[in-house]
């Protein structure tokens, strides 16, 4: 396809676009995973920290926009802090920095009632301390966030006290909050069920809103695309967030159902493309818009996982391009006088058109293989981690019975 059809204005937005551009990776998303049933190993999932680092490595070689690995505490980092020297050494062999850090507060037996709503002090103690063991994690491999999911919740009414969960969340997120260096930013997610049934102690954006705002000012508001009920229009929630100025960063990843951790833009692009584009509205409406955080949450059970995640990176960085198309300036004035066919045509005709040949072309002006997908399918790297850990995949545990 020629780019004759898209303006050189247009053309030059896209590059500015791609050029601020960049997405992390979750360390979970290159390890064997499955579904509450069973556990669906590949012969070429990471079986440990080095190999995901490896494999993180090998996606920032072949996209360029991938600078940052999200890890996860306990499966990553089991020894805390004393882990951060290990995590240097790999983030300088592979080229990947150390990204989010995700405590872990769903996991383990004492928190089956809750962790940091758990009606038992001790409990909410040792909690609290594992956020700020994350929060000196942070500190020690120089990342960014802290990336919090509270799994908090209960099956069945009656069975546990909303308001005194909500105090002890308070008191929690504060203690964590007053450890943060200048430099750091607690995200608080949200999920409105599961795995709670019943309620979930962080169900929604303005739940996460308030928490936020009762910690301090470095907490943010995570958005994950797939925690939303059906129909929710998540792109007015990043508009209000964005307005609030608490939109700390997204987990992207794509869903039919419930939180379904699919890859993104698989089902529904037009919805990816629709938050990017409020995203991109908030660029050009303030020079002063700090960028959110973009983090891919996903779990690649029947896909490859190499190829999803490159399949995720370019899909991302598509439609981001493609966001970018919209002439903000002109579609206000459209929006303004109120002419919505127009309006709804400038919109949608962005979303159909196919910016491909200008994100190649982007790529190949930074040395960066044009169709990264096929330079990974061309390359060998599948096949040789295949052969290096499928002995060692082939005995790892296939169910979780
Ligand atoms: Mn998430």
């Amino acid at each position: 396809m020629s780019n004759s059809s898209i303006s050189g204005a247009a053309q030059s937005r896209i590059h500015k676009a791609l050029d601020s551009f960049a997405i992390e990776i979750p360390s979970w998303g290159f390890a064997n995973t499955g579904t509450r049933f069973g556990k669906f190993t590949q012969a070429a999932a990471a079986t440990n920290l080095e190999e995901k680092f490896a494999d993180a490595g090998e996606v920032n070689r072949l996209t360029g926009v991938t600078p940052t690995l999200a890890l996860h505490v306990l499966w990553d980092m089991p020894n805390g802090v004393a882990d951060a020297s290990k995590i240097q050494a790999l983030a300088q062999q592979h080229g990947v920095r150390a990204g989010s850090i995700n405590p872990n507060l769903f996991q383990e037996a004492e928190y089956k009632f809750g962790s940091i709503c758990n009606p038992s002090a001790e409990v909410r103690a040792k909690a609290t301390q594992h956020l700020l063991d994350s929060v000196a994690i942070g500190k020690a491999v120089g990342s960014a966030e802290v990336s919090v999911w509270v799994a908090d919740g209960s099956n069945y009414p009656g069975t546990q006290s909303i308001s005194r969960r909500i105090g002890w969340m308070k008191e929690a997120f504060a203690t964590a909050h007053a450890a943060l260096a200048p430099g750091q930013t607690l995200l608080i997610e949200y999920k409105p069920f599961e795995p709670a049934f019943y309620h979930t102690d962080i169900a929604d954006w303005g739940m996460s809103l308030e928490l936020c705002r009762s910690a301090g000012p470095q907490a943010k508001v995570l958005v994950d695309t797939g925690h939303h009920y059906q129909g929710t229009n998540i792109e007015q929630i990043v508009s209000w967030l964005v307005s609030l100025g608490v939109l700390g960063g997204f987990h992207f990843n794509d869903r039919k159902y419930a939180d379904d951790d699919l890859t993104l833009g698989s089902i529904d692009p037009y919805q990816v493309f629709r938050i990017f584009h409020e995203i991109h509205a908030a660029q050009a409406a303030s020079s002063a818009f700090s960028a959110p955080a973009y983090m891919i949450d996903q779990s690649h059970n029947l896909k490859g996982k190499m190829e999803a995640m490159v399949q995720t990176v370019v899909t991302a960085q598509e439609l981001y391009a493609r966001a970018a198309l919209v002439d903000q300036a002109e579609l206000a004035i459209l929006q303004d006088s109120c002419q919505l066919v127009a309006a709804e045509e400038l919109f949608r005709g962005a979303f159909w058109t196919d910016v491909r040949p200008i994100v190649q072309e982007w790529r190949q002006q930074r040395g960066l293989p044009a169709d990264p997908l096929a330079a990974l399918r061309s390359g060998g790297y599948v096949e040789r981690i295949s052969a290096e850990r499928g002995a060692k995949n082939a005995v790892s545990q296939g169910s979780y019975a």
